[in-house]
């Protein structure tokens, strides 16, 4: 295991993993006592538009792939318009690698409700949903408990805290479809419908939950919220970038010692973030590895240095996605790893379009036609060919996503597809295998 250097551990910024470690903070006894709900407190006497603003200056983006700015998106919400508004809380964390937003909800969830007050309370709104992914069982028990608490408590329901705000919050499971974490299957999801997503413009902000103005938000965005209120958007800039401020949790998995989630500000380094995690496993040397889940493209050794923001990944021709680091090594192959995502992509493709259902099926099977030493050079082309009518012409950003893998490991490991094709590496399948692929 080596020792992060100096540069590495100053990037380092516990804000919302700061409770974490500390012994039963998901209770709410330990999370007042650790300074939980001042932030609302302090927000209630505040004018909702104030808080707005505050959002807006601090900088906040999307924590959940795209990095849309927070203060802006409340900001959409109309006022004065008669309608009901509403918070959404995305908690379908599915995006492969990404494992911030369930350790959060296990560790903190009373940060997550109290940003959902907050928020609510800025936007005008008197109802939120928090969605949370079907798979995640134990997390939705923990928070619906801390909600329970949190309403028996008076930091929910009727008049919260002599405010005259009201506020209820439902903790609603999804049914395991990685596709409802697009926010517009995800509204269509939570009112009981199939989760597919619809066409935007019109956005959610407009045109939501039961066709009112809606905010959806990641978990961590939400849960930022109780520290910018009490510190201030000049403090929560002092943390990150200019342009990208702030802290992220960052989830490191594959090749490293230590792998786990690591909040450091915005714009540290892949190279700093393994010398965090205590080096690369012995034996192992960085191959490739992704920013944000696989609708990210693979990235190598040549972009360690590249800041992990939103611009400074913009730079490199990717996006910082969810900040799910995947480390892979020269023991890993690039291929068979590419056939995992677009098979992951092919299940979860939900149908609606034809280019990302169609597609995504033969990608699987052209690749996995390689990795059984079957495969032909034409088959590269066709590859990029079926990704080139996939990217932009798909109908939400699954299909964009699903030809990040393959773009990117044709661009970079173009001698690994060669080999299987070329005979020169052993097959992964045998031909047989090929039925029903
Ligand atoms: C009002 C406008 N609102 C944009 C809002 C929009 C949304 C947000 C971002 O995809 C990415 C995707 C995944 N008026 C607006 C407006 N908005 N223009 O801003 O919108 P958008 O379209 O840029 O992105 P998106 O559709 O939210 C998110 C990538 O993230 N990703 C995976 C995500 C997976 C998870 C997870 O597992 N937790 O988040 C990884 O890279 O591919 O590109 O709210 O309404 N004019
Ligand atoms: Fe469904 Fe894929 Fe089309 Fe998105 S791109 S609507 S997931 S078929």
């Amino acid at each position: 295991m080596t020792t992060p250097s100096k540069e590495a551990l100053a990037k380092i910024a516990p804000v919302l993993t700061k409770r974490w470690l500390s012994p039963d903070a998901w209770k709410l006894s330990v999370y007042e006592r650790l300074d939980g709900y001042t932030g609302l407190k302090k927000a209630l006497k505040a004018h909702p538009d104030d808080l707005i603003q505050l959002i807006k200056d601090s900088g906040l983006r999307g924590r959940g792939g795209a990095g849309f700015p927070t203060g802006m998106k409340w900001g959409f919400i109309p006022q004065n318009d008669g309608k009901p508004h509403y918070l959404v809380v995305n908690a379908d964390e599915g995006e492969p690698g990404t494992c911030q937003d369930l350790p959060l909800m296990m560790a903190d969830p009373h940060s997550l409700i109290e940003g959902v007050i907050i928020a609510s309370y800025a936007i005008r709104a008197n109802f939120a949903a928090i969605y949370i992914r079907g798979e995640a069982i134990h997390a939705a028990r923990r928070l619906r408990q801390a909600v329970d608490d949190a309403r028996a408590r008076g930091y929910l329901g009727r008049n919260i805290l002599g405010s005259g705000f009201d506020l209820d919050v439902v903790v609603h499971s999804g049914a395991g479809a990685y596709i409802c974490g697009e926010e517009t299957a995800l509204l269509d999801s939570l009112e009981g419908y199939r989760g597919q997503p619809r066409l935007r413009p019109p956005f959610p902000a407009t045109h939501g939950l039961y066709n009112s103005p809606t905010v959806v938000n990641n978990v961590e965005t939400i849960a930022t919220v109780p520290y910018i209120v009490l510190g201030g958007s000049a403090w929560f800039r002092t943390m990150g970038t200019e342009k990208s401020p702030g802290t992220k949790i960052f989830s490191v998995s594959g090749r490293v010692v230590q792998p786990g989630q690591y909040e450091c500000g915005l714009g540290v380094t892949l190279r700093q973030l393994i010398e965090l995690c205590g080096g690369m496993k012995p034996g192992h040397n960085l191959r490739f590895w992704t920013p944000g889940g696989s609708s990210t493209p693979l990235l190598t050794d040549e972009h360690l240095d590249a800041p992990l923001d939103f611009e400074g990944m913009m730079g490199v021709g990717t996006m910082l996605g969810t900040a799910a680091v995947q480390i892979f090594s020269d023991q890993d192959c690039p291929v068979y790893a590419t056939y995992r995502w677009i098979e992951f992509y092919h299940h979860e493709s939900c149908g609606k379009c034809t280019p990302c259902r169609e597609g995504n099926y033969w990608m699987k099977g052209i690749l996995r036609r390689i990795l059984s030493g079957q495969g032909t050079h034409a088959d590269l082309d066709t590859l990029l060919d079926a990704c080139d009518n996939l990217l932009g012409r798909s109908f939400c950003a699954l299909g964009d996503g699903a030809t990040s893998p393959v773009t990117s490991s044709i661009k970079y490991f173009k001698q690994d597809y060669l080999d299987y094709i070329e005979g020169r590496k052993a097959p992964m399948f045998s031909p047989g295998e090929l039925v029903g692929a």
